[in-house]
């Protein structure tokens, strides 16, 4: 079936300060450059580009104890908060452009506030729901799960310039998929809450086509025993890492044994399909960690076709609904 139409709100967060690797703040630019409204607007999909949000440097942001960036990570989370907010309050699809994954606070956090309970699909090499207690690198990119989530609050200090986050995600409602670098930490705190997870190992096992089965089935079960009675909105957060990186090298922490190319976009053709995406994070995508030009504009132009993927591109082809033949 056609996917429906849509219109794509994009936001650039050209923001770093989640990891220590320079670069990724170019994101925006380089997914933009690759032609990502006009790719769009050819599948009918229209769009609105709200622009790069801007970060201020923070002058006085030591570390507390490994947690690095920590006031610089909460206000620029703050500021996203609010635009994918607006961003859904206009009636897009938000598209948030990254930046780091530390970003996916905000993004989660202000979809949640414009729309209420989300389902959330979070694909990455690693599961990012270190807290900041059991973070041995210091690096936020590799937390934003444990502050979103309702179960880990207690685990979770509040912060400088965090005081404005509310958890707002549940962890039944929350699927991971291409996990394949799980610190012990986060392996223990994933078993403890349950949470679905699809690693490597089961896209191996299982093939890709029912990962998306069993992934969607999952989240829907959930809806049938919440209040909610309707499905929940998904919020995709997409990290560029989960692609493996002879496809996707131009990112912060490469790790072997990663999903294809046609294993990346077959999630985002599923879930468009499913007619609830309401939300994409593209993270890490560091054009300055590329070997080579080549290296960037294959991890590059990935991004883009897990976007559009998104927005109804299929590999079968696409028309507009107006398409005529043209007469000799
Ligand atoms: N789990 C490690 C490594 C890591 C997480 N996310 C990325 N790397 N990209 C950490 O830093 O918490
Ligand atoms: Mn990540
Ligand atoms: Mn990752």
């Amino acid at each position: 079936p056609p996917p429906p139409a849509r219109s794509a709100g994009i936001v650039g967060a050209p923001f770093c300060k989640g990891q220590s690797r320079g670069g990724v703040e170019d994101g925006p630019e380089r997914i933009r450059a690759a032609g990502l409204q006009r790719r769009l607007q050819q599948l009918g999909c229209a769009v609105k580009d709200y622009g790069n949000l801007t970060f201020e440097d923070m002058s006085l942001d030591e570390p507390m104890g490994l947690l690095k960036s920590v006031r610089a990570v909460g206000a620029a989370n703050q500021k996203l908060s609010e635009a994918v907010r607006a961003v859904k309050e206009d009636g897009h699809t938000a598209v948030m452009l990254g930046g780091d994954h530390s970003l996916a606070i905000g993004s989660i956090h202000g979809h949640s506030a414009a729309v209420g309970e989300l389902s959330v699909v979070w694909v990455d090499a690693h599961a990012d729901i270190n807290t900041p207690l059991t973070t041995y690198t210091g690096n936020i990119h590799g937390q934003p799960v444990s502050y979103l989530l309702h179960e880990l609050r207690s685990k979770v200090p509040v912060l400088p310039n965090f005081s404005w986050l509310k958890p707002c995600v549940s962890a039944a409602d929350v699927v991971f998929i291409g996990l394949r670098d799980v610190d012990p930490a986060e392996h223990y705190i994933l078993k403890m809450l349950g949470v679905k997870t699809f690693s490597m190992s089961e896209v191996d096992q299982l093939g890709v086509a029912r990962v998306m089965e069993e992934t969607c089935d999952y989240l829907s079960a959930r809806c049938f025993v919440s209040l909610n009675r309707g499905k929940k909105p998904i919020h995709l957060s997409y990290d560029i890492d989960a692609i493996d990186p002879s496809v996707a090298p131009a990112t912060g922490t490469p790790v072997v044994g990663g999903l294809t190319y046609r294993e990346g976009v077959y999630i985002t053709e599923h879930l468009c399909q499913t007619g609830l995406l309401s939300a994409v994070d593209l993270v890490e995508v560091n054009p300055l960690r590329g070997q080579t030009e080549e290296d960037v504009r294959s991890t590059v132009s990935t991004a883009v076709d897990l976007l559009l993927g998104c927005f109804g591109r299929v590999r079968e082809g696409n028309h507009l609904p107006d398409y005529r033949l043209p007469d000799p």
